[in-house]
């Protein structure tokens, strides 16, 4: 057991909406000393009773600057949160809502200038007085007509109106940041496993990084 006081191996599990996120934490509940932190969408869709993701996905121009400031505060919180295994595993980071949500949400003026402005502040605020640990990030890579059809068979009903056309976009913002190296900050190295694979294949594939996880577990 790792003492507070000792740094955990910080993971970033990263990828497209309906990439497999939360299936690939799951994989690793089976072994002991690793914490997983699943990424607080509970907590987007019931704010004092206010569902922030659906008024975020309804009336966009609207909630975008209040609903990713929540989840900066969200993600922040994951990141500090004091872990008391040798291994950390968590979903997403605020580099992806910085690099993918927040990037597009710009790019298509979904945010006016000035939001951008004051989040990316705020960004760089954080990301210049605080700490965030990053030892690896695993980028489950889609195709993204597979993960619009997993979105439309999960029936997150927030998610009913999303176009293919925004997973795709969101799919090269991914790569951009992951692969293209278009931002100053990409914290850790990259390991990028197929998350295209169905359910009884895509076992093999995440064991691929097990060995790169878990031999910081002890
Ligand atoms: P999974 O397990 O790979 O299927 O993961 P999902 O799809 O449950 O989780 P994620 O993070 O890809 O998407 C959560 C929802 O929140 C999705 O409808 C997109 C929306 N969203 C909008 N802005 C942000 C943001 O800044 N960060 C995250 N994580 N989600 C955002």
């Amino acid at each position: 057991m790792n003492t507070m006081n000792t740094k955990p191996f910080t993971v970033f599990v990263e990828g497209n909406i309906g990439s497999g996120k939360t299936t690939f934490l799951e994989h690793f509940r089976r072994f002991e000393d690793i914490t997983l932190l699943t990424e607080p969408v509970e907590e987007w869709r019931n704010l004092k009773g206010w569902n922030l993701l659906d008024l975020m996905y309804k009336e966009p121009s609207k909630w975008a600057m209040t609903f990713q400031s929540y989840v900066s505060l969200t993600m922040l919180d994951m990141h500090r949160k004091p872990t008391p295994t040798p291994v950390k595993l968590m979903e997403r980071s605020l580099y992806s809502a910085r690099y993918c949500f927040v990037e597009h949400m710009m790019r298509s003026g979904t945010l006016h200038p000035a939001e951008f402005a004051v989040l990316d502040e705020w960004f760089r605020f954080i990301m210049n007085q605080i700490h965030i640990d990053a030892d690896l990030i695993v980028y489950l890579k889609t195709t993204p007509s597979v993960v619009y059809e997993r979105i439309k068979k999960r029936a997150r009903s927030e998610e009913q109106c999303v176009p293919l056309s925004y997973i795709e976009e969101l799919h090269k913002l991914h790569e951009d940041w992951l692969i293209n190296r278009e931002h100053a900050e990409c914290p850790a190295p990259v390991l990028v496993l197929d998350a295209d694979l169905d359910l009884s294949q895509i076992t093999e594939e995440y064991k691929k990084s097990e060995h790169q996880i878990l031999r910081k577990a002890v």
